[in-house]
């Protein structure tokens, strides 16, 4: 069971989506037990900015028919808080053993954006130089403020802004893809041309929601959100395989995935580790069930 991915070891291949799992808020909730039967063979944590942040005015989500639209709006007490407050909370924990794998540590991936490349530099090293920090996963789901374009949705722009931040650790560097772009694995070779160590994708699909009463209006705080849930993982299973059948560097796949029997699709499609986010909330012991089941 247990998997090699960019150079760790983990029990199994389930991780958590950035933003899906609050281990600190689940530690308050299930106690310090928590800390001996994770339910994620890694951790990867919501997403840090540079300075604090205070996210979307509500309201926030919206449940639709198969999946939830989220216009969270990245809020975060910021990278110095994350690392003195944070950190030493979420590293050192053991994987559940009910997961069916010998436990092993669950190593801490630390999600960063920034809107520029130089931003984004000052995360990277930042987390470079934390012991607790195994790994890196860059949220380019955002514009790059100096040169106009959506970092993630343009290969060209990915390129650069790794090339910049590549060289600032020697730690793995995970590129968290948005499915909102017209050639994703074109952006996927961009990220590894780069210098990425791996790829990550599904991010949640741009979708609106409109008020439920009174005249029509945009309802969520931030005007439009990201779509998740079961209603994305036929766009996921496809683009899981067109970009695991571009690179070659390792991919985590994700996107509404309840199941074992889900997690096995993407693996099938040539991801290497299959990462749950919306099933999050309503089982919070998801990721354990599904490595059980594929155990
Ligand atoms: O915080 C958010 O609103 C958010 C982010 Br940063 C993201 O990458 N994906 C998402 O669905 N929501």
């Amino acid at each position: 069971m247990s998997v090699e991915f960019c150079g760790l070891r983990l029990a199994h291949p389930i991780i958590n989506g950035s933003g899906t799992f609050d281990a600190i808020a689940a530690l308050q909730a299930f106690g310090e037990g928590l800390g001996e039967a994770f339910p994620f063979s890694a951790y990867v944590s919501k997403t840090i900015t540079l300075r604090p942040r205070a996210g979307n005015p509500p309201p926030r989500l919206w449940e639709t028919s198969a999946g939830m639209i989220n216009s969270i709006g990245l809020p975060n007490k910021g990278l110095e808080r994350y690392i003195a407050e944070d950190l030493p909370l979420i590293a050192g924990f053991r994987t559940d053993p009910a997961a069916g794998a010998e436990p092993l540590e669950v190593p801490v991936l630390t999600n960063v954006m920034g809107s520029t490349a130089d931003e984004l530099a000052e995360l990277v090293e930042a987390c470079d130089a934390q012991e607790r920090v195994a790994a890196i996963e860059l949220n380019v789901s955002c514009p790059n403020v100096a040169t106009g374009l959506d970092i993630g949705a343009d290969p060209a722009e990915l390129e650069r802004v790794l090339a910049a931040v590549r060289p600032r650790t020697p730690k793995p560097l995970i590129v968290k893809l948005t499915p909102n772009a017209a050639d994703v694995p074109a952006c996927a070779l961009g990220a590894e041309a780069g210098g990425a160590d791996a790829v990550s994708l599904v991010n949640t699909l741009r979708a609106a929601a409109l008020a439920p009463e009174g005249p029509p209006r945009l309802w969520l705080g931030g005007g439009t959100g990201g779509l998740s849930g079961p209603a994305i993982r036929p766009v996921a299973l496809a683009q899981v395989t067109a970009v695991a059948a571009s690179v070659e560097i390792p991919v985590v796949g994700m996107g509404g995935v309840q199941s074992a029997v889900h997690a096995r699709q993407l693996l099938d499609a040539g991801a290497s580790l299959v990462a749950v986010g919306t099933e999050n909330f309503r089982d919070p012991a998801v990721g354990t069930r599904i490595a059980a089941g594929l155990s």
